[in-house]
C-alpha cells in the first residue's frame, strides 16, 4: 500500500541552507516527509541526477494591469501564470493598481475579477497606491493590510502613479503602524521629464534615447532619497528593480548603518546593457523597461551584489507588452517615440533559467543562494513563508525538479507568454525546470502541460517578519 500520494526519489534537495540527498513524500498537497528510502507514493517521480528545489516566488510581475496609455498587457492571468509555471515558478505575486480617483478597494475587487478562475498557480496581491487620500491613509489601505495585502508599491516617477515626498512619507508611515512591506520604484520624475524634454527637443526619439532620458545618477539619487525617507519613517522598505553600481552603494551604504533596507534586482540587468536598445530601426524597444538595463561594469555590479547579500531578493519584472501592435511597443506605429514606449518586458518563464545558469552555473552565486533569491526570500519579504518558499515538512509540496545540465538556447518560440518576442532570444542556458508541481499536483512534465485552468488559489498574505522595524523585530 503506498503510504504518499507522491514520492520524489532520489534527488538532491537544495534549500536556502542545505543542499542533501534525499527522498521527498508528498501528501494531502503538503510536503509530509524528507528523509532515505521513504515507503512508495502512488505516483512515484525519480529525480536521479536531478535538483528538487522550492517553486519558484515571482514577488515583482505585471499580469493584466490595467493601463492608462493606451496601451494593453499581453499576458492575462491565464498566459501569464502559464509561462510562470512552465518556467518553475508556482506563485506570484502582481499588483492590483489604484488610479487616481478611485478607491483602492475597488482596485483590488477588479482585479480579483480579473484573475478569477484563470490563474494555473497560487497568487498574492500586492497594492499599487497612486491616490493617497485622508480615507486610503486612515481607513481603507490598514483595512486591506489586516485583509491580507501585505505589501505595496509606491512610484517616485511616472505621470500617472508618481508621489510626492511628503505622500511617500504619509505611506511609510501607515507600512511602519501596521506592519506592511513597502516597495519603492526609486526614479526621480523631474530628471526624467526634463531629460525627455531636451532629447525629444534635438530630434532624439529612437529606443536608444530611453537610456539617456533615465541615466544611472537619475536612480542614484531618487535611491538615496527613499532610503533617507525610510530613515525619517523609521521603517523597512524594499527597492525594487535595482539597475547598477550607484544604486547598490547607496543600499549598502544604508545597510552599512545598521537600516533594514533591501534591494531587489532582476535578470534584465544581469544580462541585457544599454547596447540592446541600439538594435537596428525600432527594435531596441523590445528591451525597454524602467529602469533601463545599463552597460557590462553594471552588471558586474549587481552580481557582486547577489553575491555579497546587498540583494535579498530576485524577480522578473515581467511587463508584458506585444512588440509588433499597436497596443503594445508600437503604440504610436513603428517609430513610437521612446517616451511613449510601454515599459516593461517579459521575464516570467526565464528568471530561473537565467539566474540558475549565469549565477550557479558559472560559479557567481551558490545554489542555496539561488534557492533564498528566488523563492525563500520573496516568501518571507512578503509574508507566504514557510507554506511557500522552501522544503519543509507541512508547506505546500510547490516542487521543481530541474535538469541542471540541460542546455538550452532561448527563442520566443519556446516560451508560453502571449508576447510575439523576449529580450533573450539566443541566450544560450544551461539548467531548466523539468517537472513542476504546485501543492503536489504536477503542472509541467517534461514537456507536457497539465494543469487545469483556474486550479490556483488567492493567498492572503500574513505581515512580513521583514517589515518590522528594527526595535521591534
Ligand atoms: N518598469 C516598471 O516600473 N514597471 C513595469 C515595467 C518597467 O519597466
Ligand atoms: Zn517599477
Ligand atoms: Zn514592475
Amino acid at each position: 500500500m503506498a503510504q504518499f500520494d507522491t514520492v520524489i526519489r532520489n534527488g538532491t534537495l537544495a534549500t536556502a541552507s542545505d543542499v542533501f540527498a534525499a527522498d521527498l513524500g508528498i501528501t494531502g498537497g503538503k510536503i509530509v516527509a524528507i528523509g532515505a528510502s521513504l515507503a512508495a507514493g502512488k505516483t512515484e517521480i525519480d529525480a536521479r541526477g536531478k535538483l528538487v528545489l522550492p517553486g519558484g516566488v515571482d514577488g515583482h510581475c505585471h499580469f493584466d494591469q490595467p493601463t492608462s496609455d493606451g496601451t494593453v498587457m499581453a499576458d492575462d492571468f491565464y498566459t501569464g501564470s502559464r509561462s510562470a509555471a512552465w518556467g518553475g515558478t508556482t506563485t506570484v505575486i502582481p499588483f492590483a493598481i489604484q488610479f487616481k480617483g478611485q478607491s483602492l478597494r475597488d482596485a483590488v475587487a477588479d482585479y480579483h475579477r480579473r484573475a478569477n478562475g484563470k490563474s494555473f498557480i497560487d497568487y498574492a496581491f500586492h497594492l499599487i497606491v497612486s491616490d493617497p487620500t485622508e480615507q486610503l491613509i486612515g481607513q481603507d489601505l490598514p483595512a486591506l493590510i489586516r485583509d491580507g495585502y501585505t505589501s505595496f508599491k509606491i512610484y517616485m516617477t511616472y505621470d500617472d502613479m508618481k508621489l510626492n515626498d511628503r505622500q511617500v512619507l504619509d505611506l511609510l508611515t501607515v507600512a511602519r503602524r501596521d506592519g506592511a512591506m513597502a516597495m519603492i520604484h526609486a526614479e526621480n520624475a523631474d530628471f526624467i521629464s526634463w531629460l525627455t524634454d531636451k532629447l525629444l527637443a534635438e530630434g532624439h526619439t529612437e529606443p536608444r534615447y530611453h537610456a539617456a532620458s533615465r541615466p544611472m545618477a537619475v536612480e542614484r539619487e531618487a535611491t538615496h532619497r527613499a532610503i533617507t525617507m525610510a530613515e525619517l519613517a523609521d521603517v523597512p522598505i524594499l527597492i525594487v528593480h535595482v539597475s547598477g553600481r550607484e544604486a547598490v552603494e547607496q543600499i549598502h551604504w544604508a545597510q552599512g548603518r545598521g537600516m533594514k533596507i533591501y534591494a531587489e534586482t532582476c535578470p534584465q540587468y544581469m544580462v541585457l546593457t544599454e547596447h540592446d536598445l541600439h538594435a537596428p530601426g525600432f527594435e531596441g524597444a523590445k528591451c525597454i523597461c524602467s529602469p533601463p538595463p545599463r552597460d557590462k561594469a553594471n552588471q558586474a555590479a549587481i552580481w557582486d551584489g547577489l553575491a555579497s547579500g546587498v540583494f535579498q531578493i530576485v524577480s522578473s519584472d515581467h511587463a508584458p507588452f506585444r512588440y509588433a501592435d499597436p497596443k503594445g511597443k508600437m503604440v504610436r506605429g513603428d517609430k513610437t517615440p521612446f517616451n511613449w514606449v510601454p515599459n516593461g518586458i517579459p521575464g516570467v518563464e526565464t528568471r530561473l533559467p537565467i539566474l540558475f545558469s549565469e549565477g550557479v552555473k558559472k560559479g557567481r552565486i551558490s545554489l542555496q543562494r539561488f534557492v533564498e533569491l528566488s523563492a525563500t526570500n520573496p516568501a518571507k519579504m512578503y509574508g507566504l513563508y514557510p507554506r511557500k518558499g522552501t522544503l519543509a515538512i507541512g508547506a505546500d509540496a510547490d516542487i521543481v525538479v530541474y535538469d541542471p545540465e540541460r542546455k538550452v538556447k532561448i527563442t520566443n518560440s519556446l516560451l508560453h507568454h502571449n508576447v510575439d518576442y523576449t529580450p533573450y532570444e539566443g541566450l544560450e542556458v544551461t539548467g531548466w525546470p523539468e517537472t513542476v508541481l504546485s501543492r503536489g499536483e504536477v503542472l509541467v512534465d517534461r514537456g507536457h502541460f497539465m494543469a487545469s485552468e483556474g486550479r490556483g488559489q488567492f493567498l492572503p498574505c500574513d505581515l512580513p517578519d521583514m517589515a518590522k522595524p528594527k526595535a521591534a523585530a
